[in-house]
């Protein structure tokens, strides 16, 4: 991996192609075939696409139950303790509705409602991973969100991966469909007969289900786009390089366009983890991924100061971030931008990915500067309440009804009004 000072380094920011004209006009044509030819469509795609037509599109009871007994037991202890986890941090993130009152006797409030229905999108074949199931599904479920669906593109025989079936099992959802891609997305946010159309629409896909996902917007809401995964170490003489280059290289092998970057302010260690991440790819079977992902979108940067490491980090808005630092909790305030902050050299980031509990799901390319990891307030909306008393509007009406004829809205000013007249010739104005 090269070596750069960071002071030859103008920019550190990466745009990541959002897909091509010709992808976006394909994605709109079965959007449009979907929303009009319903079943029939999907039916098509899939067949176009996953060359399979499904005996049943919807997975069964008994489908479920043999993925279950499929699965062996030491992989489901691993997957509920797992759940589990996820489940007791995303606890932490509920929302309660509040409710405030005034002395004049008005009351104001905000009235928290989960999402009637989310749709979970679950990629085909290797991608198709238990633990962002579990990512997706935990956060709707602890929101309150009664209807789950899942969707998943079917394998050539027309099954669904049995480890999929059994997340999906173990977490409770029943609602699942052998179908993929933007014909899956379409089916989710128009409807068709036998999908009923669900509030909003998550979970990671290819370039076609992402597309599809920014196409359906309005109709429905969607989580954010993930670009490919990206992990930034930063790190003083007391970082261990042997670890920091497993770290770096753990999120390269999920893509050759994953982005791992380490920011140090020690040039021995740049130079002893740049080897050593040579020396752990040779044996990695993922080493061409990896291989590529360090080459292309890797570096070290070194930094003169701490202070010139952590702005670093802060332009990159990293979706995760390492700090491997003697006192790694005093630099967390420094922090601005970062999807997740692992602390100490125990903090691994799959440590994150699989089981301590916060969602896996988080901001890439540069957008942790104003979004945040997928969480149960994404599965909520606010309602306001307002209920005004006599004595506030008496109080008050007259300055809401100059504020109406400020904005030439007379009809404002006059429903305001209208209730003061009747107030004065009550005889109560306070
Ligand atoms: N690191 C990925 C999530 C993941 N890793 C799933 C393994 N499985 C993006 O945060
Ligand atoms: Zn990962």
């Amino acid at each position: 991996m090269k070596i750069v000072p960071l002071t030859d380094s103008p920019s550190l920011k990466r745009s990541i192609d959002q897909g091509t004209t010709e992808q976006r006009r394909k994605v709109q044509e079965i959007l449009e075939n979907v929303k009009t030819r319903g079943d029939e469509a999907v039916a098509e795609y899939t067949e176009k696409f996953d060359a399979v037509r499904p005996k049943d599109v919807r997975v069964t009871e008994k489908e479920l139950m043999e993925a279950e007994e499929a699965v062996p037991e030491e992989t489901r202890e691993v997957i509920r303790e797992a759940i589990s986890n996820v489940r007791d941090f995303h606890e932490r993130q509920r929302q309660e509705t509040w409710i405030t009152t005034k002395q004049d006797g008005t009351i104001l409030g905000q009235k928290i409602t989960p999402l009637e229905a989310a749709g979970v999108y679950v990629p085909g074949g290797r991608a198709a991973y238990p633990s962002s199931i579990i990512m997706n599904v935990v956060p709707a479920q602890t929101a309150g969100v009664e209807r789950i669906v899942m969707v998943s593109p079917p394998q050539k025989d027309g099954t669904l991966e049995n480890i999929v079936l059994y997340t999906a099992k173990e977490l409770g959802v029943k609602e699942i469909y052998k179908a993929g891609g933007a014909q899956a997305v379409a089916a989710l946010a128009y409807g068709t007969e036998t999908i009923v159309p669900v509030d909003k629409i998550t979970g990671p896909g290819n370039i076609f289900v992402a597309l599809a996902k920014q196409l359906v917007y309005g109709t429905v809401d969607i989580d954010m786009i993930a670009g490919p995964s990206e992990v930034v170490v930063l790190a003083d003489e007391t970082g261990n390089p042997e670890f920091i280059a497993a770290d770096l290289l753990s999120q390269a092998e999920h893509d050759p366009m994953s982005s791992s970057v380490l920011v140090t302010t020690s040039r021995e260690l740049a130079e002893k983890t740049a080897a050593e991440i040579e020396k752990q790819l040779e044996t990695l079977p993922k080493k061409e991924i990896a291989g590529a992902s360090v080459r292309d979108y890797g570096a070290v940067y070194t930094a003169e100061t701490m202070e010139e490491a952590v702005r670093a980090v802060n332009e990159l808005a990293p979706e995760h971030l390492e700090i491997h630092t003697e006192k790694p909790w005093d630099l967390v305030g420094e922090i601005r931008h970062a999807g997740a902050i692992f602390l100490g050299e125990n903090s691994s980031e799959p440590v994150g990915d699989y089981f301590a509990g916060p969602n896996h799901v988080l901001p890439t390319n540069g957008t942790a500067r104003f979004s945040s990891p997928l969480n149960v307030e994404d599965f909520t909306k606010k309602s306001s309440i307002i209920s005004y008393s006599e004595q506030a509007l008496q109080e008050n009406g007259r300055k809401i009804a100059a504020f109406a004829r400020l904005e030439n809205l007379e009809a404002h000013a006059r429903a305001v009004e209208i209730r003061l007249e009747k107030g004065e010739s009550n005889g109560k104005t306070s």
